[in-house]
């Protein structure tokens, strides 16, 4: 690829999903799936070879529904030996579907101040004003440059930058479905520079020592009106290691519900977040039967600002790296106090987390 010396090193890694996906040669009617390469991908943006040095991974080529947390565990461990190798920051390319998790499992995997940034495309390739193209050059430009070093994983797409730990997917089809509705994009690209307006602190007591080969499976349940509670009671008998349970508002499920979560939680870790979308799930304010006080002391774990999905990212690296029910709690605690954490001018965390 480029080979300017006096440019930084940014690898790309692809991973398939719709900035991939198009038609065969000459074919009109049908869908498209992922075809395209990391390097078809850099090749169609010629803007990028002045931004930085690439190396190019093809590192899966499927829809994003079809990739799996060990796959994600796989893809950090090779960003970490291109940081060990001297990259200067690392950029995946995938489908727009399972960013909000991935990008997550990246920030909580990847202790490194060096950016890795994800990206995708909501209009594939054959369309009108495809966004890939658009979407994968700012997201070398965030990754090459110094802005966002110490700012854990980002999501760059539509020309915001956002923070892994927050962001979410809430539109099926617009270019500008990625938000972070409890706080925020962290930033945006204005002329090809990122400019950064918030830093969130990096998150501390995170799982090490990941194995990949025993990711666990984690349960996530939605409650909803009138739930009667019958795949809750299955959780354990199905071989579930644990169960994230996206509750109703602040955190509150039908009074019926309670004893068959506190059964469950009494031998399984039972985190609970909000199907809201947005904000933390709160600790002291109800106290009716299903409240948010009533199932932290059955004794539920309280999600905090983690969505269901983030949640379930957490809680299942948590378990692959041996955490027990002590520690899971601990770590959920120790990621939430995270934004309320002061942030030493001029630091870069690196490697160092607690190991779990
Ligand atoms: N929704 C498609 C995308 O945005 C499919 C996928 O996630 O792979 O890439």
């Amino acid at each position: 690829m480029n080979h300017d010396a006096g440019l930084p090193r940014v690898v790309v890694f692809s991973l398939g999903g719709t900035i991939a996906s198009t038609n065969t040669a000459g074919e009109t009617a049908g869908g498209v799936t992922p075809r395209l390469g990391a390097r078809d991908l850099v090749e169609a943006v010629p803007q990028l070879q002045k931004v930085a040095e690439l190396e190019t991974v093809s590192f899966r080529q499927v829809a994003s529904s079809d990739l799996t947390l060990q796959d994600i565990v796989a893809l950090a461990a090779q960003i970490t030996g291109c940081f060990e190798a001297g990259a200067s920051g690392a950029v995946v390319t995938q489908g727009t579907d399972t960013i909000e998790e991935t990008s997550f499992a990246l920030d909580l995997l990847v202790r490194d101040h060096r950016p890795v940034v994800v990206t995708g495309a909501m209009r594939n390739p054959t369309l009108a004003g495809p966004d890939g193209p658009a979407n994968l050059l700012a997201a070398v430009q965030v990754a090459a440059g110094p802005e966002a070093a110490g700012l854990g994983t980002l999501v760059v797409l539509n020309d915001e930058i956002h923070a892994a730990r927050f962001v979410r997917k809430t539109h099926t089809s617009s270019p500008a479905t990625f938000h972070s509705p409890t706080v925020g994009r962290l930033g945006w690209m204005t002329e090809g520079r990122p400019r950064i307006a918030f830093r969130a602190p990096t998150l501390e007591g995170i799982p090490t020592g990941v194995n990949e080969q025993e990711v666990p499976p984690v349960a996530l349940l939605t409650s909803a009106l009138g739930d009667d509670s019958r795949l809750i009671a299955q959780v354990e008998t199905l071989g579930y290691a644990g169960l994230v349970i996206e509750a109703l508002g602040g955190g509150h499920v039908p009074s019926h519900v309670v004893p068959v979560l506190a059964d469950l939680a009494s031998r399984l870790p039972v985190v609970l977040a909000s199907r809201t979308g947005s904000g933390e799930i709160l600790r002291e304010t109800y106290s009716f039967p299903g409240s948010e006080r009533d199932l932290l002391s059955r004794p539920l774990i309280p999600a905090g600002f983690l969505d269901g999905p983030k949640a379930r990212i957490l809680l299942s690296l948590l378990l692959a790296a041996g955490a027990n029910l002590d520690r899971v709690r601990t770590a959920f605690e120790q990621i939430n106090t995270s934004i309320t954490a002061p942030i030493v001018s001029g630091a870069h965390p690196t490697a160092g987390a607690t190991a779990y």
